[in-house]
């Protein structure tokens, strides 16, 4: 059986990873070039984001066909390849199912579209309230209602993200049937892992206006959602115990989680929820400017790893993947202490109970690119935005202040391989451009450098496979109210981890109240380490302590 405790899994994003034919896209033949350096790091999963065949408008997240590669990322063949050669490295594949829609360019919705019933009943068609008016007024996540009009049918069909990204109907079963089939599919061609795109929103019942909120209160964790997922589980990859699940959780509740990563609940083996990368928002609304709530982010996180723990569930733990900012622009610090910042962000994650995810880059301290112009941006989601907050009335100035916080393209930029042209990642003109600070942020010196970022990951990934107390151990919050120190305890076995943070640029004290006299300090982002009752941490300062 697959110890997912014990594994890290590494996110790529094929569009921006290593682009091989000169065409400014990564592709699959990249991954596989390298993959001795996500060998070198020390993961044992690779989550590719979607690379079916696609439109694009969604780079992917709008599949047109799942049993085929897009051609901009290249062929079958070449994805053999790349399973063969990272199981030749003891690297895991895990694919990325985007089954809550489909694209409009799918085969099915075509045939909806030209009045098959069969094929209209795969998707959420529905009449309007009355004349041009939609079913119900949630609004898509990209902006806009939710619903788009269809004349020749004079009905709505539901897109809850793009306007080309049909919804599926759940509850038809044949719908439900043909994702198993897709799933085995795969799963015959050597993938081991699956990772479920806002999985929670799949099963649809209750057709209201929303008067609080967006519509979400509707169809997040719906009726039927853990009927379906334990429909799913045992028809595909519940048969094989060495296939590990990640369910992408939208505005989800933990009590749903404990039973959709649940030990024994037959789901998946654990989700992503994204409460605390809420914390710079103002409730569930992004495209605002708002310090980040530092208190709320440990609460939260408290929270969850307490009461997922308490309940016998298990967490995927991560600050990045590619519809969240770089972190060390987010919480850390991008001038003076850089590389202390992203180290202590690092063992913030990487020492909590779950499985973590490391997205590409970010084990390197990428940063945010800052563009400072529309043209830079490339994300549907970045420009209809950028519309929308004109339209509220902000300045063109604040607009972008704005998309250089939370744009999704903050993720998207290029991985920065080495300090040549194009960071290394193509030798022709990038998709989207490259972040100007590659000749000093790149993979290709920090492999060099033995303080770097790069290694720091590297170490916490080891200690992850040594330590049973981080895999396994349990969870307990310190310094809660503290405003500066990130601190909690692990505990397995009489062995105790202390993991201390602190959180900012400037020193802090904190009074432990503990005898640390036995424990000794296993990882620091300092060159030394000074441990007493009071501790006194420099900026960014993060030590772990172990007492046996
Ligand atoms: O994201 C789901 C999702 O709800 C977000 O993280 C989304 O980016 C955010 O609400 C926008 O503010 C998943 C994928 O990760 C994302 O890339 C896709 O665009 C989306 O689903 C639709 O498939
Ligand atoms: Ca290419």
């Amino acid at each position: 059986m697959s110890d997912f405790k014990k594994s890290t899994v590494y996110q790529i994003y094929p569009k921006s990873f290593c682009d091989t034919n000169k065409d400014g896209i990564g592709d699959l033949k990249g991954v596989t070039a390298k993959l001795d350096y996500i060998k070198k790091l020390g993961v044992d999963y690779i989550w590719l984001t979607p690379f079916f065949v696609s439109p694009q408008n969604d780079n992917g997240y709008d599949v047109e066909d799942y049993y085929n590669i897009d051609k901009r990322y290249g062929t079958m063949e070449d994805f053999e390849q790349l399973v063969k050669e990272a199981d030749k490295r003891g690297l895991r594949i895990m694919l990325d199912m985007v089954f809550n829609h489909t694209s409009t360019n799918h085969e099915w919705f075509q045939k909806a579209l030209s009045g098959e019933e069969k094929y209209k009943n795969y998707y959420i068609f529905k009449k309007g309230k009355k004349a041009g008016v939609p079913p119900t007024n949630w609004e898509s996540k990209f902006g806009g209602n939710a619903w788009e009009y269809v004349e020749k049918f004079d009905e709505y069909y539901l897109h809850l993200f793009d306007v080309t990204q049909a919804d599926l109907n759940w509850d038809n079963e044949e719908v439900r049937k043909e994702m198993q089939k897709i799933i085995l599919y795969w799963m015959k061609k050597g993938v081991k892992g699956f990772r479920f795109d806002v999985v929670n929103l799949i099963s649809k019942s209750i057709f209201e206006d929303d008067y609080e909120g967006d519509g979400r209160r509707f169809y997040t964790d719906g009726p039927n959602i853990h009927r379906y997922l334990k429909e799913l589980n045992e028809a595909t990859f519940g048969t094989d115990a060495e296939i590990i699940t990640v369910g992408e959780m939208s505005s989800t509740s933990i009590e749903n989680c404990y039973e959709y990563a649940g030990e024994n609940s037959h789901e998946l083996s654990m989700v992503f929820s994204f409460h605390h990368l809420k914390v710079d928002f103002m409730g569930n609304e992004k495209w605002v400017m708002v310090p980040f709530d530092f208190q709320k982010l440990k609460d939260i996180l408290f929270q969850w790893q307490t009461k997922m723990c308490q309940n016998h569930a298990w967490n995927a733990v991560f600050w990045c993947n590619h519809d969240q900012p770089r972190v060390v622009s987010r919480f850390g610090n991008t001038q003076k202490y850089w590389k202390e910042s992203a180290k202590m962000l690092a063992t913030v994650v990487h020492c909590l109970r779950g499985t973590p995810y490391v997205y590409q880059g970010e084990e390197i301290g990428m940063t945010n690119p800052g563009f400072t112009d529309i043209a830079q941006y490339r994300d549907v989601e970045s420009l209809n935005h950028f519309k929308i907050l004109q339209q509220k009335g902000l300045s063109e100035e604040n607009a972008y202040a704005i998309l250089q916080i939370h744009s999704r393209d903050n993720s998207r930029t290029p991985m920065q391989w080495t300090g040549q042209k194009n960071a290394g990642f193509t030798e022709g003109t990038p998709w989207i451009e490259v972040t100007k600070n590659y000749d000093t942020i790149n993979a290709e010196s920090q492999i060099e450098e033995e303080s770097s970022i790069f290694h720091h990951y590297k170490k916490l990934i080891q200690l992850r496979k040594e330590n049973d107390t981080i895999a396994y151990g349990d969870f307990e919050p310190l310094a809660e109210k503290h405003n500066a120190v990130f601190a909690y305890k692990r505990t397995y076995q009489g062995e105790t981890l202390l993991v201390i943070n602190n959180f900012y640029g400037h020193e802090t004290k904190w009074d432990t109240e503990m005898d640390l006299s036995g424990y000794e300090c296993i990882l620091t982002n300092y060159p030394d380490c000074h441990v007493d009752t009071v501790l006194k941490l420099r900026p960014y300062e993060s030590i772990v302590l172990k007492k046996a």
